[in-house]
């Protein structure tokens, strides 16, 4: 039988000035008593969340060397270089949790650390990268403008340039697809052929069905999270039909509905053993996302040792000086 843990007296008013805190909507700050279970559930989302800004680089950054022209190399480059931001933002943030960077990345390069299941997914054509911005950002778009809301505030605050450059993602992303679908068959076929594949992945991205999300309880309670998985995928579904249906791109859902009654697009079943699948590490990439982050870890490291040594001569320079 588990022991029911009684909570000390003080932890006790401790735990009910937090909760009354959370229920004014105040944000919690670095300094302030917090839960262990709270900080714990923060860094658990706040890492994973890192995580996938990093490897999320990978399956654009594939496609840097093969763009069609000047002008999507630049605003492709300039993306994976924001997406790299974002992550320095949130680990930067988990830090003020107590959390250490290194551990964090250990756990990555280890195969232990979950990221978004998304970018387990390979990227085969240039029309992957329009439909990643399209629907990888728009899903992150709807996600985070929510989370610039949490009740942490170095996680709550460091949202909101991440969503400015999102939506610019977004933007680019949408851009390329409306080019796309106005050009040869071919590049229609292309386009078509990358919404088809990242269709479902992206609906995964919200996370579990409510029923199955083990974590959305508290979250919700401590107003980490303001609305559930379903309510974000829905949200984001709302969104994407009216403008997939302005390029003439077919989403591929048969059973996709607009409810007169609910205001929604009701979409057909997600298959959530693939996403499990993909959680658990059987995705079509997951093993080559790992090891390509751990290989740019492992090349980076005489830049971090020249950081460290110049950093280490600034400060030799400084007590000489004083
Ligand atoms: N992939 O109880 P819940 C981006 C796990 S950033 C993998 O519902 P929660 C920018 C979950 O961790 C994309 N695992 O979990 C970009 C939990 O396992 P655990 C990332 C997933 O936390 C664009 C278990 O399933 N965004 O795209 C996923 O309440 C383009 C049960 O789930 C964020 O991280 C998943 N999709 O809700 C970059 C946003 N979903 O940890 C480059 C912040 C769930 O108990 C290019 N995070 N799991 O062992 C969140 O909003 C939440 O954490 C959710 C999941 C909504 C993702």
């Amino acid at each position: 039988m588990t022991p029911t843990v009684q909570a000390h007296p003080e932890d006790a008013a401790q735990l009910a000035a937090f909760e009354a805190r959370i229920a004014a909507g105040e944000y919690i700050e670095p300094k302030d008593w917090m839960p262990e279970r709270y900080r714990r559930q923060l860094i658990r989302m706040m890492s994973q969340h890192a995580h996938s800004e990093c490897v999320g680089m990978l399956p654009e950054g594939n496609w840097i060397s093969r763009a069609p022209s000047l002008r999507r190399k630049m605003t492709l480059i300039a993306k994976v270089q924001d997406e790299a931001g974002h992550g320095h933002y949130i680990y930067c943030a988990t830090e003020t949790l107590g959390a250490s960077r290194d551990e964090l990345l250990d756990e990555l390069h280890a195969g232990k650390a979950k990221y978004s299941s998304i970018f387990n997914y390979p990227t085969l054509n240039w029309a992957d990268i329009g439909v990643i911005g399209w629907f990888v950002d728009g899903a992150a778009i709807v996600n985070q403008t929510v989370l610039a809301k949490a009740s942490y505030g170095p996680y709550a605050r460091s949202m909101i340039r991440i969503c400015k450059e999102e939506n610019f993602h977004k933007r680019q992303g949408y851009e390329i697809c409306s080019v796309m679908s106005a050009g040869t068959d071919a590049q229609r076929a292309m386009l078509q052929d990358a919404v088809n594949r990242w269709w479902w992945p992206s609906l995964m991205m919200f996370g579990p069905p409510d029923a199955a999300s083990s974590n959305s309880d508290e979250l919700l309670r401590w107003k980490v999270k303001r609305y559930t998985n379903d309510e974000l995928r829905q949200r984001f579904i709302n969104l994407t039909v009216p403008q997939a249906q302005a390029i003439n791109v077919q989403l591929p859902d048969a059973a996709l509905a607009y409810d007169t009654t609910s205001g929604n697009w009701q979409s057909g079943p997600i298959d959530w053993d693939e996403f499990w699948a993909v959680v658990k590490g059987n995705g079509p990439l997951n093993r080559e996302r790992v090891a390509a982050r751990k290989a740019a870890h492992d090349n980076g490291a005489w830049v971090r040792a020249a950081a460290e040594a110049y950093a280490a001569k600034q400060a030799a320079r400084a007590t000489a000086a004083a």
